[in-house]
């Protein structure tokens, strides 16, 4: 993981902090919740003292929620584009306080928890999140979300991105506000979730939680499961190049490259040896492995020029790797396919285009002109994607 110590930059147009909380709710139809939700939430703030407002990202509701909203206290700014991290942009944007606390307009979240978060930010925690998986009350969570989708998704983001965060999908949560430059957040879906952890985890920020509990939903939920699993799991995927491409390119290719020196070895593995088909499954692995790789790198170069990601792991690799290295391996490799392909057609021709049988040196010659042909022009990809990176 990442550390990026970085004075966040200043938004020129991001409000100055006139309260200590602005307790931000997303908000898609949901007429049914969202005056008990601000409600909860001023008289929360009021019980413990605390400067606040509540601001509501009404995302084009077509019911009466905004008037609603407004009646019950909150200030309301509209954001037109659908979609939970649409919502949450527009609401951080208006948000006028030192801290900001989030949580869904359904009364899912008991919003007298926002003292808690306002103490571990106030202990220096940048981003404090709700964890529920031990208090789900009956009926609040489906089955399927419960013991598959967020164990699974949470799990899976740790794997990947070692943020220690619980439940990472928890709705109630809350940030520093003089934060949100350094994350960037830019996601309009319900990723917007996932990519909030990742991105403070990334940049090294002082991430903490404790449990809180889960309610049943009033009103309509606006999850769908399918839908914004997969948004989420696509998000984890194409922000780890690592995983997504090194990782399993790497494995295929090593284990073709073994597949493949069994069958030109004649080497006896399971009692038998092994031959023309299996090495043609091995160069298969090899060149889907090598062209993985590839794009891997690619993409990696991409993130990190680009996107302001950051891996130590390519930077080393960056600094002890130049283009002309990447042209050597490529030609070298090509060169030797060449030659195996050159010989055997010497072969041929020298035994008066007789029947040939040099199938499995073909089948190598074919793969390493192959993947020293793709190495080499990719390295040159490679170098072109780092023309124009920042410096
Ligand atoms: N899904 C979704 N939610 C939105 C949107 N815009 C605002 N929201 C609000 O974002 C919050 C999260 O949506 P929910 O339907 O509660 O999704 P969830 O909390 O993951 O699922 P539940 O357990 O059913 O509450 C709610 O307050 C919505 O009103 C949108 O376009 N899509
Ligand atoms: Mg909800």
């Amino acid at each position: 993981m990442s550390t990026l110590e970085q004075t966040p930059p200043v938004l020129p147009d991001a409000p100055a902090d006139e309260f200590l909380v602005s307790v931000v709710i997303p908000c898609l139809n949901e007429e049914e919740n969202i005056e008990a939700c601000v409600r909860a939430a001023r008289e929360a703030m009021d019980r413990a003292q605390i400067s606040g407002e509540v601001v509501v990202a009404d995302n084009a509701s077509e019911d009466r929620s905004a008037e609603l909203a407004r009646a019950a206290g909150a200030r309301v700014v509209s954001e037109p584009r659908r979609g939970y991290g649409s919502a949450y942009l527009a609401g951080f944007a208006a948000a006028r306080g030192t801290y900001i606390v989030m949580g869904d307009a359904d009364l899912t979240y008991d919003f007298n928890e926002i003292p808690n978060f306002v103490r571990e930010l106030e202990d220096g925690a940048d981003l404090v999140m709700g964890d529920r998986m031990d208090n789900i009350q009956p009926g609040a969570m489906p089955w399927l979300h419960r013991y598959v989708g967020n164990p699974v998704l949470s799990g899976f983001l740790n794997v990947l991105y070692r943020t220690g965060v619980r439940d990472a999908h928890c709705g109630m949560r809350a940030i520093r506000r003089e934060k949100l430059p350094v994350l960037d957040l830019q996601t309009p879906g319900m990723e917007f979730a996932s990519e909030m952890v990742i991105r403070a985890a990334k940049r090294g920020l002082d991430i903490r939680q404790f449990p809180i509990e889960y309610h049943p939903r009033g009103g309509e939920s606006k999850l769908s499961t399918w839908s914004d699993g997969w948004r989420h799991l696509r998000f984890l995927l194409v922000h780890s190049p690592n995983h997504l491409f090194l990782i399993p390119g790497l494995v295929m290719a090593v284990f073709g490259a073994l597949v493949m020196l069994t069958a030109l070895l004649q080497v006896s593995i399971f009692g038998r040896t092994w031959d023309i088909h299996a090495e043609i499954a091995g160069a298969l692995f090899v060149i889907i492995g090598v062209q993985v790789v590839s794009l891997g790198l690619t993409a990696h170069a991409y993130g990190m020029y680009f996107m302001g990601e950051k891996d130590p792991w390519f930077d080393r690799m960056r600094a002890r790797f130049r283009l002309e290295h990447g042209l050597m391996l490529g030609g070298v490799t090509a060169l030797v396919g060449f030659v195996i392909a050159a010989v055997i057609l010497i072969q041929w021709i020298s035994d008066g285009f007789g029947s040939l049988d040099q199938s499995r040196w073909a089948i190598l010659a074919a793969t390493l002109l192959i993947c020293g042909i793709q190495v080499f022009f990719s390295s040159f990809l490679l170098s072109i994607i780092g023309l124009r990176r920042p410096r």
